[in-house]
């Protein structure tokens, strides 16, 4: 009953609902569909006018969007391209099935790519471009689960040797082998883009597919119409990171951009949406956010039936059903799908009536069918204006059979019994017998058979073999030393932070001969927090569309000037998208052979609190740069409360093998630091980038003293002796980022107050100490018989005498894990806990980090060596102030 009134609204005859459908038919033959589509929108603004409430819906019926006539033919040998794709297939799943007989649960994954497979193929023959001298090629970011497709391909093109593949995930093995997944740090010849923690390639190709623009825009980069693919699973879409940039895609305009979703409607554990259609809330999200979208859901087989189909009936069934039934209709018999599938209307069991069984089970989805992956392929390399994402419908596990096709054990399925095996051989026609097909051998045709040479046929004619990473910008040449050397001077007294002092570095660099074009200054909308607005004007603000408005502020010196050749990168409030831009800059000396050298400056407690896979994504990709965390320390910013005052950031910075973190205090230092990474980077080449944290706290920036270069890389230096060396009460005192004044303070008070000389050291890096600490004890601990190797910490330390105390602005941890190196016990301090929104100073004193605090722990630490008096300490926390009952700052 409620279905007739769904159909039949108030009655209205189908003649009526024919008589329209007619019309709007004949539009379409005699003016074409895009008169059709003006008559319907002038038709809904018609009706929004009288008072007709229509629905909103960003979605269409659940049918292809390219429809059978509008397709374009096929260009290849298809029969061809089958036969190499199923060999493709079989490799992919040996890779698999071979690695874990060798080591059970080696693991990798076989339905990903088997229900891919079409997708990547119809790319690899038609589409993917190399890149080459002349042209910089497409880019394309594979999913991380189906690497073994790309593997077998790599196998077949002949640049893969079987022993790789045999060592597949255990790369260990003499002769080498192959990474799980995408990992540029692990196959640097190979990978280009890690896109395996789900979610962050989607969003990082947004921005790479921009960032080509920007390069474009700023003229240093041909425009080209290269473009930019990410394949992702519909399982992958329900990370934020997925759709949370779709809108700067649209906004944008890349229609440089291609996202395919690969729709099997499943994930690891079942169906991505059980309960509902994950395509077609996928299509109303992106169409919503302006894309093209391209639906790709049913196959040539369908064709015939839909032609038959004149009233709808077969799209209108298809919207029906609920992604938990197609996915049951996939394991199920022809029977099966006519009984629930076509019968829940007679007419529509009329259209598949000349249909034997197991044809209805054979009609396949449009992800497996090579015409229609290609027509929507061609759709949306000439599309122009926007973004487009092809929803692709696949099967999980295509070809599994019983060992899994469309089941929801699929995801992990990595075995497959003998009869399993020779069903897929035989599918697939792999020339194996029942024998040999067991061994799971790995199989490539002759070099002059006709797939092998089809395959580099079409290779050749697409420029070469992707992927394949390498760099390809020229190295600097120059160490940049006078660019640098005026901010070893220090500041004569007047105050400022480290923050401005970085920013005038900056400035300085912008203007450089050699290096000022390829600074890409990256901000989250915290540019006027960091005191850069300066540059808005200096260099401009990146706009695609240059500056369409006269700014509110044109009348000032600083205004916010948007430019198309702008430079800075003014992201808005997405920490997550700077640094996909910081990503795809600073691995622009391999995309593109350009050395671009991106300083992207935030918030330092929401970078790697916040974003930290997106940092290890650019490590383990060799991305080169400076991540500035600017307003660090967790008791120098003030008032900002425990979810801005950072002091976890250098402990968080300390899994991330390739980047190296400093906490300067000086200006000097990050002048060093920063000069120093250039080289490293730009011109020494080495895959290593920066985390540098700046401070807002003003004061005077002392001079270099003395050539302490190496030490501020090293991670430590002494920074101001003590006035009176020889005096019995000796101390070393280490301090850290705004922090050290602190020390500096106390080293004062020790004097005057109660005779203690102490040293004051500037430890710019515990990490950097840390990996020189292990480093020596492992060497020591393999070469027993060689001269011991002596930890920098302990060097340093070896005529240092007296007690031991260290102060930062970071947890406790970052000294203590380096005290195993020191001579002495030390006593450190530091920031754990929550804080408070506070001023510096209560904030100091809450921490026990402040001179006072330092002082105090240098006079016990003399006092538990029986250097000093009890009387001492306690006359001590009495001056000094301390209240020795306040509460925990870690617990409270
Ligand atoms: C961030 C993240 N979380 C979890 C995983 C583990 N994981 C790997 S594959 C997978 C399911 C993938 O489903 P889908 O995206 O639909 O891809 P399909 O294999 O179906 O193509 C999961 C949960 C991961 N790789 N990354
Ligand atoms: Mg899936």
């Amino acid at each position: 009953m409620e279905n007739e009134i769904s159909t039949q609204p108030h009655g209205m005859e189908d003649v009526e609902i024919q008589e329209w459908l007619e019309s709007l038919d004949s539009v379409l033959e005699s003016s074409g569909p895009e008169v059709a589509a003006e008559i319907l929108e002038r038709l809904r603004a018609h009706a929004t006018v009288n008072g007709i409430d229509l629905p909103f819906s960003a979605n269409t019926p659940y049918a292809n969007t390219i429809p059978a006539r509008l397709q374009p033919l096929f260009p290849g040998d298809q029969e061809l391209e089958r036969r190499i794709k199923s060999l493709i297939r079989w490799n992919a799943l040996a890779m698999v099935v071979r690695a874990n007989r060798v080591e059970h649960n080696i693991g990798g994954h076989i339905s990903t790519y088997a229900s891919a497979a079409t997708l990547y193929e119809v790319g690899f023959n038609h589409f993917f471009r190399a890149r080459t001298e002349e042209f910089e090629g497409d880019t394309v970011y594979f999913q991380g689960h189906a690497s073994p497709g790309m593997y077998a391909r790599a196998f077949l093109e002949g640049r893969l040797s079987a022993q790789k593949l045999e060592n597949f995930r255990r790369e260990l093995k003499p002769g080498g082998g192959l990474s799980s997944y995408p990992h540029p740090w692990l196959m640097p010849d190979f990978w280009e883009f890690p896109t395996v923690s789900m979610g962050l390639s989607p969003l990082m190709a947004i921005y790479q597919a921009r960032f080509n623009r920007y390069l474009e825009d700023r003229g240093m980069k041909p425009v080209t119409d290269a473009k930019v693919w990410a394949f992702l699973g519909d399982g992958e879409t329900d990370e934020p990171e997925s759709l949370g940039a779709i809108t700067l895609a649209s906004r944008e305009k890349l229609d440089n951009l291609i996202f395919v979703v690969n729709c099997n409607l499943q994930r690891l554990d079942g169906p991505v949406r059980g309960n509902g259609q994950i395509i077609q809330e996928l299509e109303s999200a992106f169409r919503g956010a302006r894309w093209n979208v391209i639906k790709v859901l049913w196959g040539s087989e369908w064709d015939p039936i839909f032609e038959r189909d004149t009233e709808g009936l077969l799209v209108k069934r298809m919207g029906e059903l609920v992604d938990g039934e197609y996915q049951k209709l996939v394991v199920s018999s022809g029977a099966y799908v006519r009984e629930h599938f076509f019968g829940s209307d007679p007419r529509l069991l009329q259209l598949v009536e000349p249909l034997p069984d197991e044809a209805l089970r054979r009609l396949r989805l449009g992800g497996h069918d090579p015409r229609k992956v290609y027509a929507a392929y061609k759709a949306a390399v000439e599309h122009k204006g926007s973004p487009t994402v092809i929803l692709a419908r696949t099967i999980k596990g295509y070809g599994l059979g019983e060992a899994g096709e469309g089941k929801n054990v699929t995801h992990q399925q990595k075995k497959l019994n003998e009869d399993e095996l020779r069903e897929f051989r035989s599918r697939f026609g792999i020339p194996l017998n029942d024998e040999d097909c067991i061994e799971v051998p790995f199989y490539r045709p002759p070099e002059d058979s006709a797939e092998i040479q089809y395959l580099r046929a079409r290779r050749e004619a697409l420029g070469g073999y992707t992927p394949k990473r390498s760099v390809r910008s020229k190295p600097f040449v120059s160490d940049h030393e006078e660019l640098f050397k005026e901010f070893h001077e220090g500041s004569e007294g007047r105050e400022v932070s480290t923050t401005m002092a970085f920013v005038g570095m900056l400035r300085k660099m912008l203007k450089d001969a050699e290096i000022g074009k390829l600074i890409v200054p990256i901000v989250p909308d915290e540019a006027r927090t960091f005191g850069m607005e300066s540059l808005f004007r200096t260099v401009g603000i990146y706009s695609s569309v240059g500056q369409r408005y006269e700014p509110v502020d044109v009348n000032t010196l600083l205004y916010y000037k948007e430019a198309k050749d702008g430079q800075i990168l003014e992201e808005g409030i997405t920490e997550a998208g700077s640094m996909a831009s910081f990503i795809a800059a600073g691995s622009a000396y391999a995309t593109h052979g350009i050395n671009t050298i991106p300083f992207f400056i935030y918030y330092s407690m929401f970078g790697f609190q916040r974003i930290a896979d997106f940092i290890w994504a650019a490590a383990d990709m060799r991305t080169r740069g400076f991540l500035l965390g600017g307003t660090a320390g967790r008791t120098t910013l003030s008032g900002e409360g425990l979810q801005h005052q950072d002091g976890n950031s250098h402990v968080l910075a300390l899994p991330v093998p390739n980047i190296k973190a400093y906490d300067p205090a000086f200006a000097y230092e990050i002048a060093v630091i920063i000069q120093d990474g250039i080289r490293r980077m730009y011109k020494d080449g080495e895959n290593v980038f920066y985390y540098v944290t700046v401070m807002n706290e003003p004061y005077a920036m002392p001079p270099m003293p003395g050539n302490v270069k190496d030490g501020i890389l090293k991670g430590m230096y002494r920074f101001r002796e003590a006035s009176n060396p020889k005096s019995k009460l000796r101390a070393q005192l280490f301090g850290s980022g705004a922090i050290l004044n602190e020390a500096l303070r106390a080293q004062e008070i020790l004097e005057t107050k109660y005779g203690v000389s102490a040293d004051v050291w500037s430890v710019t890096s515990y990490k950097e100490l840390y990996n020189d600490g292990i480093e020596s004890e492992r060497l020591n601990r393999l070469h027993p018989s060689e001269k011991p190797r002596v930890a920098y910490v302990t060097k340093c330390l070896a005529d240092a005498p007296g007690v031991l105390v260290a102060a930062s602005d970071y947890l406790k941890t970052l000294p203590n894990m380096v005290s195993k190196w020191m001579p002495r016990r030390l006593a450190s301090l530091g920031t754990d806990g929550f804080g408070r929104s506070e001023g510096r100073t209560s904030l100091r004193e809450f921490f026990e980090v402040d001179s006072r605090y330092i002082t105090l722990a240098t006079l016990h630490e003399l006092f538990v060596d029986g250097k000093m008096d009890r009387s001492v300490l306690d006359r001590a926390i009495k001056d000094l102030g301390i209240n020795t009952d306040k509460p925990n700052p870690v617990t409270s």
